[in-house]
Parts: C-alpha cells; sequence; structure tokens
C-alpha cells in the first residue's frame, strides 16, 4: 500500500511525527514484547507497533470517557451478539492521521509495512452482514463523536477458517487469540454475576405486594474485556466492551468439601464454555441451549454495567430513557426486554406500569432478516429451565398486550393468535420478535424494500396496531475501511481532485460527477482499477496456483452462501458461457474471470453442494485448453474481512443476483459499487436504492421484482417448463445432471439438478436464467466499450455518498435514539 493522501493531522503532536514514532517503535519492541531487534520476527514487529499505536489511544480515550461523563449526555448502548472488526493496526493508524509519519518510521526501520501488517489476525466475531454493520457503525459513532458503546461478547473462537479439500469446503477452529490481541484490554474487576437455572418463589413484601425472588440459581461470572475504537480525524475514542464468562469463586465449595478437586475445577470448565464459540449458522435457528444463554449472559452483564453508570448520577429510574438509548441488533439481546423489566420491577419496586413505559422508551430493534426460518423462537420448556422468571414475565407483557389487542379489536381471536408472543405450537415457542416488536419505541428495517415488506408482511398487524413505530435506516458502509484503506490509490486519486473532505462527508464524491466526462481522469480511474486487478490476480496465482488473465472482466460474488442468494445461478450463467465457447472456439468471446467467496454454515448441506460444483466447474472450465484465457473460475477460500478488502477495490462487476424480496439490504453492494464495480442485480434489497442514486442506465437489473415474483409464486412456478423451452439452459442443467464435472463420481451434483427441477426451484433460478443471461450479455457489449465502462464506473462512486454509515448512524441518531453529539476536549499537550 502506498502512502495515504491525507495531511498529517497528528504531526503537531509530540511523538506523532515520524521520529516519534520511530522512538517509540524501538522502545516497545524492547520494553514491551522483550525482543532483541537482531532476533525480532515479523510477528515481534506487529506487536511493536499495535503497542505503539494503541498508547497513541489512550489518552484520547480516557478524555471522550470524561467528556461523555461532564456532558451527563444521553448515551447509546448497541447491543450485538457479533462484531465483525476485522484488522485493526492501519485501522487506527489512518483514523489517528498519522499514517504517512508511522509509513516513514516502519520503512526506516528497514521493516516491510505490508508483510507486518499481514500477521495481524482478523477479529471475526460476527458471521457476516449483520456483523460487520456493527462494526461499521463503532467507526460511524466515534467518527460523529456520538457517545456510543458496543456490546457483545468476545469468543474464544470466531468464525471458522474456511479451507477447500477436494473441492469441499472444510471448517477449522479461529484460534484468534492465540498470539494474544494487543487490542484489549482485560478488566478483571469489572465483574458480574449472570444468573441461570434455578426457580421463583412469591412474596409479600412490607406494603403487602407480591414480589418475586429468583432463587437456587446456577451462576457464571461475566469479565470485560474494553477496545478502543476511534473516530477518523476526532478526538472521540469510543469503548467496546465485550464480555467473557469465568467462573464464580465459590463454583467449588460444594464438591471441595467432597473433597472432588477435580469434577469442581471440570465444573469450573463448563461455565466458562460459554463465551468459547461463535454460532456459524447464520440461516436456521436451531434452538440450542447454549446460544440462549450466551444471548442471556452477556444482555444480563451489560445492562448490569449500564445501570451501574447511569445509577452513579441518577436517582430513581424516571430520567434513564433520556440518558440511556439500548439498541437491540436483531432479536439475538430481545431478552434485554424481559430483564430490564426483572431488574426494575423485582430488584427495584417498581410498578409494572412504570417499568414498562420507562423500558419502551430506551429500547429499540433491527430487523434484518424476513426469512421465516431465521426468526428467533424459543422452546418454552427450555426457556422455563434456562430463564424461569424472564419466562413469567414474557407471559405477564404478553398477558397486557393481548388485553389491549381485545380492546381495540374485540372478538378478533385469528389476530390474537398471529401477534402473541407465545406461538401455540407443540411444545409452546416465544416469538422473540414478537417481544421486541412489543417492548420497543421503534423498529426498523435496513433498506426501504425491506421495511416495507416488514410493514407488509411479517409485521402487518403490528403495523396496522401502531403505524408508527415500523422506520426505516438503510445500511451504510464506513468509507474509511471500504475505501481509503481498502484501496489506497483510488482513494489518493479521488483526494488528488476534491481533497479529502468526503471521508467525513461522503456526499462530497457528488463532485466527481463532472470528471466522468474527463477522459484523462477515466483514464487514471481505470489505471487504479487496473493495478488492483493485477495485484488480486497475483495473490490468486500465488495462493491458488490459477493465472488469471488480469485483462478480462472480473465478475465477482463475495458473500455467505445461501440458496437466496443465488450463487447457482451466477454459476449457470459460467456453464453458460462455457458451453458457448465450446460450441464456438474461434468466437469473439470476451474474457471473464468469475471470482466467488464465502462461506457456509457447517450444517446447510446444500450450500456446501454448491461449494463442491463452483470448485467442480472451475476444475473443468480452468483446464480447458480450448477455453484458454477466456473463462476463468476461481472460488477464493476462507472470505473474510481482510480478504473483502483485497478482493473488492479490484472487482469490475457485482454481482447482487438474490430473489427479489429476500435480500434485506446487503451491504458488499456498497461496497464495490463505491471501489468503481457496476452492479448487476436484482429489484432487492438495497440494490434498489442504488439504481436510484446511480441511474438506471449505470447499473445492470434483471430479473422479477418483489411484485413478480408474488404473483409467480401464486400463479405456480413450473421449473420444468423452462427445462423444456430454453435450450441453453436445458444442456446446463443436463450437465449437473449427468456428472460432466465430477465425471468419477457422476450422481454427485444430482441434489441440485434436483432442486432446481423437481424440487419447484423455491428461488426461482429458472424464472430469472434467460433476462440474466441477456443481462450479462448487454454487460459484455458495455465492457468492450472501455471509455463507456469507465465512465459509468466513476459516475456509480461519484453517486454513492448516500451508502456511508454515517448517514446511517445520524438517522438513527435523530429518529431513533435523540442522542447528540459530544466533542471532548482537545488532549492537553505533553
Ligand atoms: C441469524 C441467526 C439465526 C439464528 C442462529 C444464529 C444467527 C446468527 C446471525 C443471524 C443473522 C442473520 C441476519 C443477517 O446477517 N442479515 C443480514 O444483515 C445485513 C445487515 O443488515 C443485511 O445487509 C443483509 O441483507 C442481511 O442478510
Amino acid at each position: 500500500m502506498a502512502s495515504n493522501p491525507l495531511t498529517d493531522l497528528e504531526l503537531d503532536r509530540p511523538g506523532m511525527d515520524a521520529a516519534g514514532w520511530r522512538r517509540s517503535l524501538s522502545n516497545h519492541l524492547v520494553y514491551s514484547i522483550g525482543k532483541d531487534p537482531l532476533t525480532a520476527t515479523q510477528r515481534d514487529w506487529f506487536y511493536t507497533a499495535a503497542a505503539a499505536v494503541r498508547e497513541r489511544l489512550i489518552e484520547r480515550w480516557m478524555e471522550t470517557m470524561r467528556s461523555y461523563y461532564r456532558a451527563d449526555t444521553k448515551r447509546v448502548y448497541y447491543l450485538s451478539m457479533e462484531f465483525l472488526m476485522g484488522r485493526t493496526l492501519m485501522n487506527s493508524v489512518l483514523n489517528m492521521g498519522c499514517e504517512p509519519a508511522f509509513r516513514t518510521a516502519v520503512e526506516n526501520l528497514g521493516l516491510d509495512l505490508a508483510a507486518i501488517r499481514e500477521i495481524e489476525h482478523d477479529a471475526a466475531l460476527g458471521n457476516g452482514g449483520l456483523g460487520r454493520l456493527a462494526a461499521c457503525f463503532l467507526d460511524s459513532m466515534a467518527t460523529l463523536g456520538l457517545p456510543g458503546y458496543g456490546y457483545g461478547i468476545r469468543y474464544e473462537y470466531g468464525m471458522f477458517t474456511q479451507k477447500i479439500e477436494n473441492g469441499c469446503q472444510v471448517e477449522h477452529p479461529d484460534n484468534w487469540l492465540r498470539y494474544g490481541n494487543p487490542w484489549e484490554f482485560p478488566r478483571p474487576e469489572v465483574l458480574y454475576q449472570v444468573k441461570f437455572h434455578g426457580r421463583v418463589v412469591e412474596y409479600a413484601d412490607a406494603e403487602g405486594r407480591l414480589r418475586h425472588h429468583w432463587v437456587d440459581t446456577d451462576d457464571v461470572m461475566a469479565m470485560a474485556y474494553d477496545t478502543p475504537i476511534p473516530g477518523y480525524a476526532t478526538e472521540t475514542v469510543n469503548n467496546m466492551r465485550l464480555w467473557a464468562a469465568k467462573a464464580t469463586r465459590d463454583f467449588d465449595l460444594g464438591y471441595f468439601n467432597e473433597g472432588n478437586y477435580i469434577k469442581a475445577v471440570e465444573e469450573k470448565n463448563e461455565s466458562e464454555n460459554l463465551s468459547k464459540v461463535l454460532y456459524p449458522d447464520d440461516t436456521t435457528e436451531m434452538g440450542r441451549e447454549l446460544r440462549l444463554k450466551q444471548q442471556y449472559f452477556f444482555v444480563s452483564a451489560s445492562l448490569q454495567d449500564i445501570l451501574f453508570r447511569y445509577a452513579k448520577h441518577h436517582e430513581g429510574f424516571d430520567a434513564l430513557p433520556d440518558k440511556v438509548a439500548i439498541q437491540l441488533n436483531d432479536t439475538h439481546p430481545a431478552i434485554a426486554i424481559a430483564e430490564l423489566m426483572r431488574i426494575l420491577v423485582d430488584g427495584h419496586g417498581l410498578d409494572w406500569d412504570h417499568a414498562w413505559d420507562i423500558t419502551r422508551r430506551v429500547f429499540s430493534y433491527t430487523n434484518h432478516t424476513l426469512m421465516p426460518e431465521a426468526l428467533e423462537t424459543w422452546p418454552v420448556p427450555l426457556f422455563e429451565r434456562v430463564l424461569p422468571r424472564h419466562l413469567q414475565i414474557i407471559y405477564e407483557i404478553n398477558h397486557r398486550f393481548l388485553r389491549e389487542v381485545t380492546h381495540r379489536h374485540p372478538g378478533d381471536h385469528a389476530l390474537l393468535r398471529r401477534v402473541s408472543l407465545i406461538e401455540e405450537s407443540s411444545p409452546k415457542r416465544v416469538r422473540m420478535a414478537h417481544l421486541a416488536m412489543v417492548g420497543c419505541h421503534k423498529v426498523n428495517g435496513v433498506a426501504a424494500i425491506h421495511t416495507e415488506l416488514m410493514r407488509q408482511t411479517i409485521f402487518a398487524d403490528f403495523h396496522r396496531l401502531w403505524p408508527d413505530k415500523i422506520v426505516n435506516v438503510t445500511n451504510g458502509i464506513t468509507p474509511r475501511r471500504w475505501l481509503n484503506q481498502a484501496n489506497p490509490d483510488l482513494a489518493r486519486l479521488i483526494c488528488a481532485r476534491i481533497g479529502n473532505g468526503w471521508l467525513k462527508d461522503l456526499e462530497q464524491l457528488k463532485r466527481l460527477e463532472p470528471l466522468a466526462e474527463d477522459a484523462a481522469f477515466r483514464q487514471a480511474f481505470g489505471a487504479v482499477k487496473q493495478a488492483n486487478k493485477r495485484r488480486l490476480a497475483e495473490a490468486i496465482a500465488q495462493r491458488l496456483g490459477i493465472a488469471v488473465n488480469p485483462d478480462s472482466l472480473f465478475d465477482v460474488q463475495v458473500k455467505r452462501i445461501h440458496e437466496y442468494k443465488r450463487q447457482l445461478l451466477n454459476l449457470l450463467h459460467v456453464i453458460t458461457l462455457y458451453n458457448r465457447i465450446r460450441a464456438h472456439p474461434s468466437g469473439d468471446h470476451l474474457a471473464r474471470t468469475v471470482i466467488f467467496g464465502g462461506k457456509a454454515a457447517p450444517g446447510y448441506r446444500m450450500a456446501k453442494q454448491i461449494i463442491r460444483l463452483i470448485n467442480d466447474v472451475a476444475d473443468v472450465v480452468n483446464h480447458d485448453p480450448l477455453v484458454a484465457d477466456r473463462l476463468k473460475v476461481v472460488f477464493i477460500p476462507n472470505y473474510d474481512v481482510s480478504t473483502a478488502q483485497d478482493i473488492i477495490p479490484a472487482a469490475e462487476l457485482s454481482e447482487q443476483i438474490s430473489t427479489a424480496g429476500t435480500e434485506a439490504s446487503g451491504t458488499g453492494n456498497m461496497k464495490l459499487a463505491l471501489n468503481g464495480a457496476l452492479t448487476i442485480g436484482t429489484l432487492d434489497g438495497a440494490n434498489i436504492e442504488i439504481r436510484n442514486e446511480v441511474g438506471a442506465e449505470n447499473i445492470f437489473i434483471f430479473g422479477l421484482d418483489t411484485e413478480g415474483v408474488t404473483a409467480l409464486r401464486a400463479a405456480g412456478h413450473d421449473p420444468w417448463w423452462h427445462y423444456r423451452e430454453n435450450a441453453e439452459l436445458r444442456q446446463v442443467l443436463d450437465m449437473i445432471r449427468d456428472g460432466f464435472f465430477s465425471p468419477e463420481e457422476p450422481a454427485r451434483h444430482r441434489v441440485i439438478f434436483d432442486a432446481l427441477t423437481t424440487g419447484g426451484d423455491p428461488f426461482l433460478l429458472l424464472a430469472d436464467y434467460a433476462d440474466y443471461v441477456a443481462r450479462q450479455q448487454e454487460v459484455e457489449r458495455v465492457y468492450r466499450n472501455r471509455d463507456e465502462w469507465l465512465r459509468r464506473a466513476v459516475l456509480n462512486v461519484a453517486r454513492m455518498g448516500r451508502f456511508s454509515a454515517d448517514r446511517s448512524i445520524r438517522e438513527y441518531a435523530e429518529v431513533i435514539w435523540n442522542v447528540k453529539p459530544v466533542r471532548p476536549r482537545r488532549r492537553p499537550r505533553r
């Protein structure tokens, strides 16, 4: 990475010039890492650099916390089971505004910054979109000076590492803490007790009121680890607090008294399992006890911490909604609603109605998916065993809520059954989305169409009851990581033309618009893309041994592997292109490199089968001499934040091809367009808003829209009709069925053929195939006109301003949280 164009914001500060950095690095190597420069490894130097960087964050971090305290400001707490942070070193250096000085210091020590950066293990405490959104939001809250805290779980093992063996995904544990995490500060004194199991006893208090005690519980301790979150070019450094499970000190008393030492230590182990591993399944709710315990574990600790902070300066709870906003990232932390009620009613003796009013004004909830199988519900018997008091509280919330509904819609029993917090299945189940809907003052979707579908489908009844509750906040991404860090050459080119204001105000990219007509600028823009493509091609050659043509169209689909995201539709097109080349070997075929990346949930059979088929197709296509370098298929293993930062800047075509109505928003679509890829996509999620911004003429839209999907499903989709009528499609499907790509095991991919035919093709791939292929043909036509392609690419970048996470966070702050920025005092000079 070349040096960044930004001004050295910090040069006027002691220790922030190159000489200061260099002194600091030399000192930390010896005195923090304990290594002799003569024997120091790259890893030693990474930990040295981290120590030097983190040292420079601490004063601002503390001053930020002090400023919040002084202002007694309203704070926002972002509760999320996932934070997909990626690497931190260069993010911190860039956000501090001292990248050039840091780089100079590193290079003057004779070190290789690119190699040192790569040592850092990604913090992969998330599955995909939802977890990365949380990370982008932390960056934006800090950049905007908002008093925002992240709360989550310090998993010992994050998202698994994906390896590909014989074309198949194999999962390996992500032991990310093996060499230590240099960014975290353990807080052994910040320790809270979290209760599970036990039973509820009722008693009458001094005033004769019925009260509840939760007793005979099994307890686990939650210990805090803090990570500083620096904003970009600002004094603000916020905090992310993650909880790790520790055994209680008296875990062992019973067994010790019996003299059973080994048993005692075994039990200790068991309670510490709570924060052991991230659940890698982002589709199907498996209703696993450990997952429910993880949820309550981090919610309970976070609420205790939030209320402790509040109680330091406030009497009673009436001011709580003026001082605390809690955002629930999906329903995963929704148990917080029942927990706050328990604390207020059982713990502090508030009246139910009073507590309920406070609770509803504190909480808000973001929905990230409409897919029924991802909506969390918990079996009542499990809930009752793990959280007996919370189940009672949920029943009470439900009782009062259904009474209110009855009042407004007398006699509508079907309505009651639909909106109840309890699903009348066998066994009964607790519906977490309904709990969140009832217990929050605002509920938001993550793109305009998604919010509209929430109102019309899964939450239609609630929308009629509370027409102002459901609001939209379209997702965004942080331009600091996704443009400035990931694509430094493009960042520099942009800065050279419009300055660096866009880093804090992405709408300023609009000023690039006229440059789309400037041949010299297009040329420079194209050269940046070409260099990024060459770098990626080298990495692919090195890591996978596949030679890709850097002049070919780089066609990219990177995201979790899901049937609804339709990686298979992309693959049907790849096979179509392959067949066309084979049918007309001397024809004028545009050279294309189709790049896939993404993980399948370990238990998601079809997703894993899709990975295998991609790899089988790649094997055949990449080795067919007839094809030469006109078509290459690459599956890049272990797609994560860092590989995203390498792939996205090199992409020219962005595949956003989910069945309309299934992708809530997407954020990869934004990252790719911001880096100058043109989108081929359906009218789904944020693609619709991207089209509105960049102009319909600068995006390749195809396929059924949500209305078309609904109509087709109502009329009955007949995949066989498409199979019969479309000869190219039939040929592709037959090849999959007959084992063309797996001659050693011809039946291997039959399940895929079956899913798309006799299985009814639930995601309508065959219905969209012809239009998709036609659109891809138009892509090739435009790509052949390099000037026209570059013109559109520049316009895409210029018009992506709306998709900054800063804009999303401003909307949350204004419409949902009612929080205002706080400016910390500038740190006194040392
Ligand atoms: C769901 C579940 C279900 C139960 C088991 C564990 C688990 C873990 C994570 C999830 C969340 C899946 C939802 C998700 O990531 N949605 C994505 O959110 C993005 C940010 O809003 C959005 O851009 C994507 O369209 C949406 O799929």
